[in-house]
């Protein structure tokens, strides 16, 4: 099974999984690079992968808890003892016909992942880092032109004309690549003539490459963006033709009306950049041949669907859909289902905001937008009691951090755990595990078969791509999946009468004629024929209900939200006097998300070629009038949390800002916890604890928080 050579497989050192050749010599990885099928890269993260499948931490055999919840305790057990437990305490839930108490957090790798297929055949729920993300966006296209829900669809930068323009609006590709060959996608762009825009509150390394930074408050691009096409529409400069022949009937005027007060002036005051660069802007635009906006981070926050709803309403009326350089609107040929499908549970029925006071408020809410990270709530309420964790990180990434351990040690009056059963599979030791009651080692993209088919990001690349296993598991690790399909074998046997993995794999490409083996005599890739351009003018239409582009949001006029709201987002606006930074936490190319994987990888947290401290990073005007300075140790503090670290004073980010890198927080691994850094969410409250402020349309306070600094 296992062969030397450089053999097609994938990355998985972050969700992009972009496509890679690892060359094996006497069943060892050596060496990685980038697939030259699909354009070939690999970022520093992904070439240091193979610290990750050599590291002397690797959880090796299944560990069940000892001590306290927290205590991170455990004593090695069998993989039949490990089944039994999931068994028996998933079949006692079941049986009470409470199955909607179980949620499996996980990052499903195609629209059919075998975990996720279980999770539906039980009557579970799936919660994934999607309500963290762009759902937002998501939902914003799907209103306005039906596109597909895709995680992530971004432009295709490699198709950005000459004279086009490229804006990051919250966006971070040179580190955040999503797909590792997306940095030089957008420098060819640039060289081939193309513009590229960056509107940052902080000058990252892509406003250093950028013709134009502009520094903007955080969560201004919905205002921003409204004063651009206030002035694209109230002066003619939109693309009319465009307009008149794909919009619903009747919206450009109500659009007219609605938008005929934002003008860039008084958007101005709220974005705070100035006037005429909004009107700038708005000019260039109408001037170039094609205009796309990229933006992740910026979409995170209390005003999502609003900025989504902006994002689109511009995507329109420049007619940048599905054109070259402009917004891409993919499809995706289904893959053959494996009979019998099991129904997934009412999720409405159950409840998508299944805790708070008020959950019949959220009747918008649906899967993209369903907020089922609200752990911490669940759990005090009873409506969470059995909990898997693959391939994420709650007690960093989840919001609130110190509400989730309360929840998570909780326990009721006979002295049992509120949360009666956690499961954490991983592949190095990680903080979430400290609270787990089983522990299993999973195994990494080099020890395993997964078959990848959603261009969850950037990969179009990936219209399906194959990761194999290229050399053994080390020690008992086996692979979640696996794993997954033989609890759902002992189970539900009706859904799961396949093999393996690599069964439901096969029979799922035989249904569009392919096949593992076919798969892997073409390199690993294969694509279905996602992208095209103007496929809506083949097809006549746009998969909206009208067929056309719906501007106007009726669904929502229930809750008078029919049209964007130019506001800052909800948090900003209390405590502004006690709270008076705006706190903006960003990623970086060194470390994925709050993961084990790159905080416990050696060589991305070496000081010299990786990253081992989380500065927190003030203008000096700022630091000047609170006499804070250079290297001086200060405390950050919101209205949940307070942490301290080393100032770095910078002229790079806006003044009323206070910048940290994402992600730390780890206090097991013996990498990890070489120096001590601390953990964002500790300053972000708990997303339960203020549902009456969020935002019915879905948007969430993500990221974005008032904080106080002293020495
Ligand atoms: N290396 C690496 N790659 C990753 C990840 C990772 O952790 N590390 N995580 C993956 C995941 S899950 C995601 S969701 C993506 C996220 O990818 P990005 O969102 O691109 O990453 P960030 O660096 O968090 O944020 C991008 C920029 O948004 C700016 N910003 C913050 N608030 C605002 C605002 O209101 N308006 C504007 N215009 N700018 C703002 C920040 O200063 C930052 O420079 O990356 C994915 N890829
Ligand atoms: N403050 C703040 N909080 C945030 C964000 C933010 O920007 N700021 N971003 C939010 C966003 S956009 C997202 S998507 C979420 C992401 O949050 P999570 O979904 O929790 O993801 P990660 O933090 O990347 O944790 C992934 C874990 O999976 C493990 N892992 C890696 N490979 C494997 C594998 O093959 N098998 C198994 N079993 N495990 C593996 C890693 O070691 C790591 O511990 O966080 C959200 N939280
Ligand atoms: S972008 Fe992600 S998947 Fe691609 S090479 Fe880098 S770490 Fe690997
Ligand atoms: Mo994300």
């Amino acid at each position: 099974m296992y062969e030397d050579g450089w053999i097609p497989t994938v990355c998985y050192q972050c969700k992009a999984e972009c496509s890679i050749l690892a060359l094996v010599k006497n069943g060892i990885v050596q060496e990685v690079k980038g697939n030259p099928r699909a354009r070939g890269k690999m970022c520093v993260k992904g070439m240091a992968g193979i610290t990750s499948l050599y590291s002397k931490e690797r959880l090796t055999h299944p560990m069940k808890r000892v001590g306290e919840r927290g205590e991170g305790k455990f004593e090695r057990i069998s993989w039949d003892e490990a089944m039994e437990m999931m068994e028996t305490k998933l079949r006692a839930l079941h049986e009470k016909g409470e199955g909607h108490k179980f949620t499996y957090s996980m990052f499903p790798h195609s629209a059919s992942d075998p975990k996720w297929r279980f999770v539906n055949a039980y009557g579970g729920f799936i919660s994934t880092g999607l309500p963290h993300c762009d759902s937002g966006k998501i939902m914003a296209h799907l209103h306005t032109f039906g596109c597909f829900p895709n995680h992530h669809i971004a432009p295709m930068y490699f198709s950005v004309p000459k004279g086009g323009l490229m804006i990051l609006s919250g966006r971070h590709p040179f580190g955040c690549m999503d797909d590792a060959c997306v940095a030089k996608d957008i420098l060819d762009a640039k060289e081939r003539g193309a513009k590229l825009i960056v509107i940052d509150p902080i000058f990252r390394p892509e406003a250093a490459k950028a013709d134009w930074w502009i520094p903007i408050k955080p969560g201004g691009d919905a205002a921003f963006f409204l004063g651009v096409c206030n002035y694209l529409l109230l002066n003619n400069l939109h693309n009319k033709e465009f307009c008149d022949k794909w919009v619903r009937e009747g919206d450009m005027e109500k659009l007219l009306d609605y938008i005929a007060d934002k003008s860039p002036e008084k958007m101005s005051a709220i974005c705070e950049v100035p006037a005429a660069d909004i009107i700038k802007l708005a000019k260039m635009v109408a001037e170039a041949p094609s205009a796309c906006i990229d933006a992740f981070k910026s979409i995170m926050y209390g005003n999502a669907m609003d900025w989504g709803q902006v994002w689109s309403i511009f995507l329109v009326i420049t007619g940048n859909l599905d054109n070259p350089g402009g917004q891409p609107l993919p499809e995706l040929t289904p893959m053959a289902p494996v009979n019998p499908v099991p129904t997934p549970p009412n999720l409405k029925e159950l409840g998508y905001h299944r805790t708070g006071p008020n959950r019949e408020k959220f009747d918008h809410y649906n899967f993209i937008l369903e907020p089922t990270w609200y752990a911490a709530q669940a759990i005090k309420e009873g409506n969470l009691k059995i909990f898997f964790a693959t391939e994420c990180n709650p007690a960093l990434s989840e919001m609130g951090a110190a509400a989730w351990r309360e929840a998570v040690s909780m326990k009721d009056d006979d002295g049992n755990y509120m949360l009666d059963f956690f499961m954490v599979s991983e592949i190095l030791p990680s903080e979430t595990m400290k609270w787990a009651d089983l522990v299993l080692p999973d195994q990494t993209n080099y020890e395993r078969w997964e078959l990848l088919y959603m261009p969850w990001w950037y990969n179009y690349s990936h219209g399906a791509s194959l990761c194999r296993p290229v050399v053994k598991p080390v020690g008992e690790a086996r692979h979640t999946n696996n794993v997954i399909i033989e609890l759902g074998k002992r189970m539900f046997p009706e859904f799961f009468a396949f093999k393996d993995d690599v069964e439901y794999y096969d029979i799922e490409l035989g249904g569009v004629g392919m096949s593992i083996d076919k798969l892997m005599e073409n390199g690993g890739l294969w694509s279905p024929g996602t992208v095209g351009f103007y496929k809506y003018k083949d097809k006549k239409k746009f998969d909206t209900p009208s067929g056309k582009i719906e501007l106007d949001w009726n669904m929502y006029a229930d809750i008078n939200q029919q049209w964007p709201s130019p506001e800052l987002p909800l948090e900003y606006r209390k405590e502004e006097d006690n709270f008076p930074f705006i706190l903006i936490n960003f990623r970086t190319i060194f470390l994925n998300n709050t993961g084990a994987w790159s905080h416990n990888n050696a060589q991305l947290r070496d000081p010299v070629s990786g990253l081992d401290s989380n500065p927190i990073m003030i203008n000096p005007i700022d630091a000047s009038r609170l006499d804070i300075n250079e290297g001086d140790t200060v405390f950050l503090e919101s209205t949940t949390g307070k942490v301290s670290s080393i100032v770095q004073l910078t002229e790079k980010i806006k003044p009323g800002c206070i910048g940290i890198i994402h992600g730390f927080g780890q206090t097991v691994g013996q990498v990890a916890t070489m120096v001590s850094c601390f953990n964002d969410n500790e300053l972000i409250a708990d997303a339960g604890s203020h549902l009456d402020e969020q935002d019915l349309r879905g948007g969430e306070a993500h990221v974005s928080t008032r904080v106080t600094i002293y020495k």
